[in-house]
């Protein structure tokens, strides 16, 4: 009898808090120099990457891009499997899927360094997720609520619900069983996410520790890389997530957006009549958010964001906007000029750049699937 994979420990999840330094093999203490460096991320193709995506991620990957050691493989995907757990336009679809690709190169990845894909394209994602969901227990995916979110369910909604049960579908529920062989599939050794996608390292690393206990020790359990920029909040309803499919197209601050654009989702940003700047998320939800926003897209501000708030103390709210907007607009308009000058580009760059991406990405997953076949009798 199959040993079935443990539940989630109840302990805190053990993250790494990201330093490129600790991926060089010199600062390394828990990588074996010998082996070396996978590391591995995706995003979703259901927009235009906004503030959250690109300060929780996308600016970490490219900073592991640009100091990983020489001989560390760098992949990273488009998961556009991931997207389909919602209802998506096709049309809409391509569309995103390119943009996205356009997104990652104009944020500064290079394909020459990193492996870009879409997840589709490899077809050992899709897989390793059916394997792995012949062991992932039910129960363990039960506690993990993103599916809720994503259905706009309360968090009191229960798999018992027949109206749940109704709205909720297999790939939605199974999705953390689909995101956990994308890494493993690489043998990703590092992942960079943003805070929300914590407790789907944490089941990767449990579908690794199972496989490898249960069968021969192939999957390799990944670190989790946290950006500081754990979470960047709604400009609109600043206690929930920015995200990409929010309705409110004023709640997010895209990564193309024209500065008049930048100007006029600041200024409307939801804030509150407390006068002056304090860094209180508890309490001040919005102005905290623009306090975090800024300081982590530029860290020469400040050394926190309470030194960052203290030193902005006696500024109107709408001075402190007008400075959230030059911040923004500093950082973004290189990103955007990129992006502009990609998408008139050759229309054939953007095909070539991914499919010599999928073309690595799945020799190097297939390798793992072979020892994976191996180590199950297939
Ligand atoms: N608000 C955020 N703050 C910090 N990090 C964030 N990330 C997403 N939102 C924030 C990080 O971005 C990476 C890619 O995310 P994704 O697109 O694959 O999925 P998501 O987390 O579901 O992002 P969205 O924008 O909310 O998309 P939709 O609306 O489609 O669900 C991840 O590393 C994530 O942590």
């Amino acid at each position: 009898m199959l040993r079935p994979i443990p539940r989630a420990a109840s302990t805190a999840i053990p993250t790494t808090n990201f330093s490129t330094r600790s991926l060089h093999p010199r600062h390394s203490s828990s990588i074996a120099p010998a082996r070396p460096q996978v590391i591995f991320s995706g995003i979703q193709p259901t927009g235009v990457p906004h503030l959250g995506n690109y300060l929780g991620a996308l600016r970490q990957w490219v900073k592991l891009q640009n100091e990983a050691p020489s001989n560390a493989t760098i992949l990273y995907s488009v998961v556009d499997l991931h997207a389909i757990t919602v209802r998506q336009d096709p049309v809409q679809l391509r569309q995103w899927r390119r943009e996205m690709l356009a997104s990652l190169l104009a944020v500064g990845l290079d394909p020459k360094r990193s492996i870009i894909f879409y997840q589709s394209d490899v077809a050992a994602h899709s897989e390793l997720m059916w394997i792995l969901s012949c062991y992932a227990s039910m129960g363990y995916l039960s506690r993990m609520t993103q599916w809720k979110s994503k259905l706009a369910l309360p968090e009191s909604s229960s798999l018992l619900d027949p109206s749940t049960r109704t709205k909720l579908k297999l790939g939605l529920f199974s999705y953390p069983v689909l995101q956990a062989a994308d890494i493993l599939v690489h043998r990703a050794t590092h992942v960079p996410v943003g805070a929300d996608q914590s407790q789907h390292l944490e089941f990767a690393r449990e579908c690794a520790n199972g496989f490898n206990h249960n069968f021969q020790h192939v999957l390799v359990p990944p670190e989790t890389i946290l950006s500081p920029a754990r979470r960047v909040m709604s400009l609109t309803r600043p206690h929930l997530k920015m995200s990409k499919s929010h309705e409110d197209p004023k709640s997010r601050i895209l990564i193309t957006d024209s500065r008049d654009e930048i100007s006029q989702k600041i200024n409307s940003a939801l804030t509150d009549s407390i006068v002056g700047v304090t860094y209180d998320p508890a309490n001040r939800p919005g102005v905290s958010n623009l306090i975090h926003i800024m300081y982590h897209l530029d860290e020469t501000l400040a050394d926190s964001c309470e030194a960052l708030a203290h030193d902005c103390r006696d500024l109107s709210l709408r001075a402190l906007k007008e400075k959230v907007i030059d911040t923004v607009n500093e950082q973004l308009d290189s990103v955007r000029m990129k992006y502009e000058e990609l998408t008139r580009a050759d229309a054939h760059l953007l095909g070539d750049i991914s499919d010599e991406g999928s073309h690595k990405a799945s020799a190097n997953a297939n390798a793992t699937m072979s020892l994976v076949r191996e180590a199950l009798g297939l």
